[in-house]
């Protein structure tokens, strides 16, 4: 166990246990008590009313027009994954286990190039200084959004000539979107971050237990995603319907990084007998494999439903020429992107946790 990881645990008494040499980790304080009793079966959840002051709101990229537009996600209890029943089931979407989300907001859309641009290329820095900016005499605030790290320049256009225009951002590794994610906390003053792999589900669902958030039918989905029978490259987000809570492109488009690793049998980890509080499976200095959710372009209906589970792997940079490859793209990823997240309730430890990767990849 790290000593990163201890400061973490210290700092929000959180339950742990080591499994096959990761960490899985309930926040909160523990486990919640009680709730399985308020859902009684795997088919029902447990919807909290927003709390009222919980409104949308859009934040804008200072100096640029850019926005990302956050919606409020209720709270509840679900069961993450999906019954043996569910057709095309895989393996490693079980066993069910009861789940205790808080309420937070997620972006609407799908991070897309012009906002990832500005961070990856530094185009923010670039402007002030072009505007004759001091940067020596801006806000601490502002000083240490221009100080978080940012990625060395790819070897090749990233964009793979998908297109760029208001399309999702892609190829980028786990560590890259969680570092994006900080830039952004930092830059905006509040605390986003990748969603947990429970919070991603919950918030796919969107209240519903079916395989889809639009029901079981994958014969509907052309309405609701980009995938493999409706086009050959990523498309710009939000031009298919949202699901219930207001969310688009949960299913398809591009694949979205959770903050878990992977792991194919998390869940039988987590107590049967109660709902555990956010599980996650923190990051650390290994590599791979991480999460992406919701499949994406290049994949089959089957693949998009709201419990698939996709680990990232070595293949996904087989092309990077550079030696030793980049802690910053994966060049084979191009179905692979991120969304944001900021809880109504801050979790210290969880919020502010930085990724740990520093050095180049290999490290263990
Ligand atoms: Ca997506």
């Amino acid at each position: 166990m790290t000593d990163l990881f201890q400061v973490f645990t210290q700092a929000t008494r959180v339950h742990c246990r080591r499994i096959l040499g990761i960490s899985i980790v309930c926040l909160s304080g523990g486990f919640s008590q009680g709730v399985l009793a308020q859902i009684p079966s795997p088919m029902k959840i447990e919807l909290q009313p927003l709390p009222a002051d919980m409104k949308p709101y859009t934040e804008t990229i200072p100096g640029t027009s850019l926005k990302i537009e956050m919606v409020p996600v209720p709270g509840g209890t679900y069961w993450i994954g999906s019954p043996e029943t569910e057709a095309d089931r895989n393996k490693d979407e079980g066993p069910q286990r009861a789940i205790k989300i808080e309420p937070f907001w997620m972006s609407k859309h799908e991070i897309i190039w012009d906002i990832y641009d500005t961070y990856s290329f530094s185009l923010d820095i670039k402007r002030k200084k072009n505007e004759g900016v001091d940067l020596a005499k801006q806000s601490d605030s502002v000083k240490a959004a221009d100080a978080v790290t940012r990625p060395t320049p790819p070897y090749a256009d990233m964009t793979f000539g998908m297109g760029h225009d208001n399309q999702p951002a892609i190829c980028m590794t786990h560590h890259s979107a969680m570092e994006c994610s900080r830039w952004l906390s930092t830059l905006l003053g509040k605390s986003y971050r990748l969603p947990t792999e429970g919070e991603w589900e919950w918030a796919a669902r969107g209240g519903q237990t079916t395989a889809f958030s639009f029901g079981d039918d994958p014969s509907k989905i052309g309405d609701y995603a980009w995938y493999v029978e409706n086009t050959e490259k990523p498309q710009q987000v939000g031009k298919k319907k949202p699901n219930p809570f207001g969310l688009h492109d949960m299913h398809g488009n591009v694949a979205e990084w959770v903050l878990d690793h992977y792991s194919a049998d998390a869940y039988s980890k987590l107590p049967a007998d109660k709902a555990s509080a956010n599980p996650v499976l923190i990051p650390d200095l290994k590599e791979y494999s991480y999460v992406a959710r919701g499949g994406s372009w290049d994949d089959d209906a089957k693949d998009l439903r709201s419990a698939v589970r996709r680990g990232s792997d070595k293949e996904w940079s087989v092309q990077d020429p550079q030696r030793p490859q980049s802690i910053w793209w994966h060049t084979d990823a191009t179905f692979v992107g991120f969304r944001i997240m900021r809880a109504y309730k801050p979790t210290p430890g969880l919020d502010d946790f930085k990724s740990p990767i520093v050095k180049q990849k290999g490290t263990k």
